[in-house]
């Protein structure tokens, strides 16, 4: 792999700091956060008031468990603006969810709230190995959609040189990689692939690329696909998440030198594992779904948001701040297939360890007969020649998710390609 040794980093103070330190922090943050959500946005002072809570009951961070959870509908039912705790004209800008699943969620930022984001996202791209003056492709989406405007403001605060490419146009993204030279790209592993394919239409080889790092997030992905993207491409590649209802990219990130899950950037996003049938948190180590609640935004405070990802805590190491496992999905992505939980990670997994097919694949879901049968498409490696591999594709499904599935292998090129999130599941069950 190309050699990724920057500069070293003066890290913050608090990314060093005891655990104390960070509680200690925590605490005061979050009293502040549930006493300005509680006094400025009626939902939260309905929510309490119901439950029987009040901000001053917090006296340390085990008590927040006693506040009720957010959901994604009730951000919908307060749509447009009802979740803002500051007058509109303080709110300096409006990311939104697509909408494409119902009605579109809408958060928004002060000033300050935009400078928090920047500081978080540089952490995030300095825990990369990116160095100011380094230059960075970045292929997420601007618009509303937060992650190409989030990795700006982060690249901004680091002194990046970026290039705000977004996504789409797959040929110009090759064309700009060769000519401009990046170090870095922020790319959905999805799309990430998209680029290798044009690659290799248009001849180039992406290992002799002047890519050395790739920061990778906005959907689930394996650490089976981190190592064929990282083969490919010949460089380090590194997981970011986030969530617009929490901030957006840069709530955790990998570090480099470890890349052993991802650190949360705990002195601003408060992080819970619960179970998700009863709501009670879990000890850390144990899986769960994630609930975060902001510490110190101020135009969309966020109090205990079921995020519906599933993923468990774990203790620092390269940095103190507790880290979150790769995640392995969501919740509304679980396919129950004949009482089996099936996660489209599953799925890319086999599929990766199967040879002769390429890294691109849908799950189709159908019900002939009042039974849930699952397709999956997927298509040959170019230049692969082996006429088994749905075969063995299926029996490898078989024998490690423990599911009977039909394969379609097609040509190269047949299966839905990416410009931004995957579109893994197309259920056209009826009945
Ligand atoms: O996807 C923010 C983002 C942009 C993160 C760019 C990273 C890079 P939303 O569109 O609100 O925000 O979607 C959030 O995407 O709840 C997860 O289900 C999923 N997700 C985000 N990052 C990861 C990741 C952005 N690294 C939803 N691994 C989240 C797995 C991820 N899933």
């Amino acid at each position: 792999m190309k050699d990724l040794t920057p500069a070293p980093a003066t890290l913050e103070p608090i990314e060093t700091a005891s655990r104390d330190e960070i509680a200690a922090l925590q605490t005061d943050r979050l009293r502040w956060s549930l006493r300005h959500a509680y006094d400025n946005v009626p939902f939260y002072c309905q929510s309490f008031d119901a439950a029987g809570v009040h901000p001053d009951d917090l006296t340390g961070l085990e008590d927040l468990a006693r506040f009720p959870f957010t959901l994604k509908t009730d951000l919908r039912a307060s749509y447009p603006f009802g979740m803002f705790a500051v007058p509109r004209n303080q709110v300096a800008r409006i990311h939104a969810s697509s909408g494409t699943t119902g009605q579109p969620t809408v958060v928004g930022y002060t000033e300050n709230d935009l400078a928090t984001w920047g500081h978080v996202v540089a952490r995030s791209l300095r825990a990369a190995g990116l160095r100011q003056g380094d230059l960075l492709h970045n292929a997420y989406g601007y618009g509303l959609f937060t992650g190409g405007l989030g990795i700006q403001l982060g690249a901004d605060a680091l002194g990046l040189s970026t290039v705000p490419v977004s996504g789409g146009m797959t040929p110009r993204q090759v064309r700009l990689i060769t000519d401009f030279q990046p170090k870095g790209i922020t790319v959905t592993p999805s799309y990430a692939l998209s680029i290798l394919d044009e690659c290799a239409a248009q001849g180039i080889d992406p290992r002799g690329t002047s890519l050395q790092v790739g920061i990778f997030g906005a959907e689930p992905w394996t650490n089976a696909m981190r190592s064929e993207i990282e083969a490919a491409f010949d460089m380090h590649a590194l997981d970011i998440y986030g969530l617009s209802e929490v901030m957006g990219p840069g709530v955790s990130m990998e570090c480099v030198e470890a890349k052993d899950g991802l650190h949360i950037w705990e002195d601003h996003f408060y992080p819970e594992v619960i179970d998700p049938e009863t709501g009670i948190p879990v000890a850390d180590g144990e899986r769960g779904e994630l609930v975060f609640t902001s510490l110190t935004k101020e135009a969309f405070p966020i109090i205990r948001y079921r995020t519906r990802d599933l993923t468990r805590l774990l203790p620092g190491t390269a940095r103190s701040m507790r880290r979150m496992e790769k995640v392995t999905g969501r919740s509304d992505d679980m396919i129950i297939l004949r009482g089996v939980n099936v996660f489209p990670t599953q799925i890319e997994e086999a599929l990766m360890a199967t040879p002769g097919l390429a890294p691109h694949f849908q799950i189709e879901l159908t019900r002939p007969d009042r039974m849930d049968r699952m397709r999956v498409l997927c298509e040959m490696a170019a230049g692969a020649t082996d006429t088994d591999t749905g075969a063995a594709l299926a029996a490898k499904i078989k024998q490690t998710v423990g599911v009977t599935v039909d394969v379609t292998v097609g040509a190269p090129g047949s299966v839905a390609r990416s410009e931004g999130k995957a579109l893994r599941i197309l259920d056209r069950r009826t009945g």
